[in-house]
């Protein structure tokens, strides 16, 4: 990437007094120059998160469809265990999420929904900054600051009610940037 994080935010600052100072034109401008700076933030598809209520049997109904478990964690502030699967040889995997305490966020969609897609992961760049560019324009971001997710990674999500009902969550991978 050619543009530090310090750029991205700098970039990111001056859309916004653009976008608190302008006219309705002038707002429109600085909205579509911090999706342009989303654009460059986004890497891809990280994963796409399945909720479960039994990790091994899920585990055995994808590994019976090919794919392939490569990674496996528990985390307590998230109250999941989780089984990463790659799908094929690309570089878009699964994660299988079961609950560990009943105040998770996956006991709480399984006993409303059941088990089924619970949130789509877009690797970023930066998770600080593609949160701020967000906010900007009007999303709701779960968490003040990035927490952790898989493999020590920066996570942070977007509240389903202010993203046409999906739940997004940003990942940042520290090492593979
Ligand atoms: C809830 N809703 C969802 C949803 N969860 N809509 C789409 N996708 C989801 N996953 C909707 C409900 O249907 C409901 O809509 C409204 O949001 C409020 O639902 P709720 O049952 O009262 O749910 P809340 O408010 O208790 O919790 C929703 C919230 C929660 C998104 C805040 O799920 C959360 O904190 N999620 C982020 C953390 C997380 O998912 N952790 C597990 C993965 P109606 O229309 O009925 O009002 S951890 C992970 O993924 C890490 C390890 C990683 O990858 O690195």
């Amino acid at each position: 990437m050619g543009s530090s994080s310090a750029d991205f935010m700098a970039a990111l600052h001056i859309a916004r007094r653009e976008h608190e100072a302008g006219d309705a034109e002038n707002r429109n401008a600085a909205a579509q120059s911090i999706s342009e700076i989303l654009g460059q933030l986004l890497i891809g598809v990280d994963h796409v998160g399945f909720a479960v209520a039994d990790l091994d049997e899920a585990v055995s109904l994808w590994s019976s469809m090919g794919l392939r478990e490569v990674h496996r964690e528990r985390n307590d502030d998230q109250g999941i265990v989780e089984v990463m699967m790659t799908v094929g040889t690309g570089t878009t995997q699964i994660q299988l999420l079961a609950a560990t305490s009943d105040s998770s966020a996956i006991a709480s969609w399984l006993s409303k929904r059941g088990p089924g897609i619970q949130q789509i992961a877009y690797r970023v760049h930066d998770v600080a900054a593609a949160a701020e560019g967000l906010r900007m324009l009007g999303f709701t971001l779960l968490y003040e600051l990035p927490k952790r997710g898989t493999h020590g990674s920066l996570i942070n999500f977007v509240h389903p009610k202010s993203c046409g009902g999906v739940l997004v969550e940003l990942v940042e991978h520290i090492s593979l940037d």
